[in-house]
C-alpha cells in the first residue's frame, strides 16, 4: 500500500535531516509522527519513527554547543576511500564489516546522517573508509559532496538488488555538483570544464549472497555503459574482502617501500606508502625534511635493481623495495 506522504510530512523530514542537536531531532521526529497520514501503508514507517525517537530520548544530553566536526575527516592511513551510493546500498554494512567503526545499519533507507571513518586493514597497511549519508533526490547536505571531493578514491556502492538505478542516480547527482567519476585504473578524462573534478571509482556490488546474484551480476556487466571495475561482495557472508583490498590498493596507485639502517635488517612490519612513480627523494621527504636536505645516496634492494644498488635521489622506487638512506 502506498504511503502517500503529505508535503507537511516531507517538510518535517527535510528539517529532521538537517537537524544538528538532539533536541532539534526530537522535535522534528515528534512533528513527523504528528503529521504522518495514519493508515496501514505508513505503519512500518511510524514504527521506525517511534523507535528512532525513543532511542534519541534515551541518549544522554550533550554538554556545550553542537559540534559539526564529523564533516571534516582528517586523512589517515594509506589512502582515503569515500563510500558513495543511494539509500540502502550497503555502505554502512561495508564499513561495519571491514573496520572497527560502528555505523548504524538498518533495512530502511536514509539511516546514515553523519560521516563515519574507520580503518580497513590490508596486509601490512590500512585504508581509511568513510561511510557517508546516501545520495538521493530529496536532499543531500552540501558537506557530503565536499567529503567526496576530498577523498582519494570512491567506492561506488550498489546493491545487486537494484544496481543500475543506484548507479545512475549517483552519477547524476554528483554531476550536478561538478564531480565526475571514472573507472579506477583508466586514465582520468581530459579536463573539459573548469572547476570540474574527476575521481577514480570502483563499483562495489553488495548482496552477492542473495538468490540469483551471480546471474544478476553477469547481466549487470553486460548492461554497463561505462566499464567500471566491479568488485562483488557480501556483507552478510563476508565474501569478497581480499579482492576488495587488492583492487583498492591498485586503484589508489600506491607502492610500499621498507626502510633499513646500514648493517641492520629491514623493518618489514611498517612500510612507507608512496604514490606510484615516487623517487628516493620523495621517500626522504616523507621521513624528514632534514634527511631530504642532506640526502647523499641510497642503496636499494628490489626487483628492478641488483641487491644493494647505489642510487641517487631521482631513482624511481617500486612496490616492495627496501631502501637504505645515506645522508
Ligand atoms: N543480503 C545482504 N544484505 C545486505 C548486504 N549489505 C547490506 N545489506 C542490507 O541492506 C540494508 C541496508 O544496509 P546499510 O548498510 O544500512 O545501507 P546504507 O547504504 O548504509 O544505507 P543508508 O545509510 O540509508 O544510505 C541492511 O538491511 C543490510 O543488512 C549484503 O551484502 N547482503
Ligand atoms: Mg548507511
Amino acid at each position: 500500500m502506498p504511503a502517500n506522504l503529505t508535503p507537511a510530512y516531507r517538510e518535517a523530514d527535510a528539517r529532521f535531516r538537517s537537524a544538528v542537536t538532539r533536541e532539534e531531532k526530537i522535535a522534528c521526529l515528534e512533528e513527523m509522527l504528528r503529521v504522518i497520514p495514519k493508515h496501514k501503508g505508513t505503519e512500518k514507517l511510524q514504527a521506525e519513527l517511534r523507535s528512532r525517537l525513543s532511542k534519541l530520548k534515551r541518549e544522554p544530553k550533550k554538554k556545550g554547543p553542537a559540534r559539526r566536526d564529523s564533516h571534516r575527516i582528517p586523512r589517515e592511513g594509506s589512502g582515503q576511500v569515500v563510500l558513495v551510493g543511494c539509500p540502502n546500498a550497503g555502505k554502512s554494512s561495508l564499513v561495519a564489516a571491514l573496520t572497527h567503526a560502528k555505523p548504524e545499519v538498518a533495512s530502511y533507507p536514509l539511516t546514515t546522517r553523519e560521516a563515519t571513518p574507520g580503518m580497513m586493514a590490508y596486509q601490512d597497511i590500512a585504508f581509511q573508509l568513510v561511510d557517508l549519508p546516501p545520495l538521493c533526490e530529496e536532499h543531500v547536505e552540501p558537506w557530503v559532496f565536499d567529503l567526496v571531493r576530498a577523498g582519494d578514491l570512491v567506492w561506488l556502492v550498489v546493491s545487486i538488488a537494484q544496481p543500475l538505478a543506484g548507479l545512475d542516480l549517483v552519477t547524476e547527482l554528483l554531476g550536478t555538483k561538478a564531480v565526475v567519476l571514472y573507472p579506477a585504473g583508466k586514465a582520468a578524462p581530459e579536463e573539459t570544464r573548469p572547476g570540474w573534478l574527476h575521481k577514480p571509482a570502483l563499483l562495489v556490488v553488495t548482496g552477492m549472497d542473495r538468490k540469483g546474484a551471480e546471474g544478476d551480476l553477469a547481466a549487470l556487466e553486460e548492461l554497463l555503459e561505462t566499464p567500471w571495475p566491479i568488485v562483488p561482495v557480501s556483507c552478510v557472508a563476508g565474501t569478497g574482502w581480499d579482492e576488495l583490498g587488492a583492487r583498492t590498493f591498485e586503484a589508489l596507485e600506491i607502492i610500499r617501500v621498507y626502510c633499513k639502517e646500514p648493517k641492520k635488517e629491514p623493518d618489514l612490519e611498517r612500510p612507507f606508502t608512496l604514490q606510484r612513480g615516487a623517487t628516493v627523494g620523495d621517500l626522504a621527504r616523507t621521513i624528514h625534511k632534514d634527511i631530504a636536505d642532506g640526502l647523499k645516496f641510497a642503496r636499494v634492494w628490489g626487483p628492478s635493481v641488483f641487491d644493494g644498488q647505489s642510487v641517487k635521489a631521482a631513482h624511481v622506487l617500486e612496490e616492495g623495495d627496501v631502501v637504505e638512506i645515506h645522508w
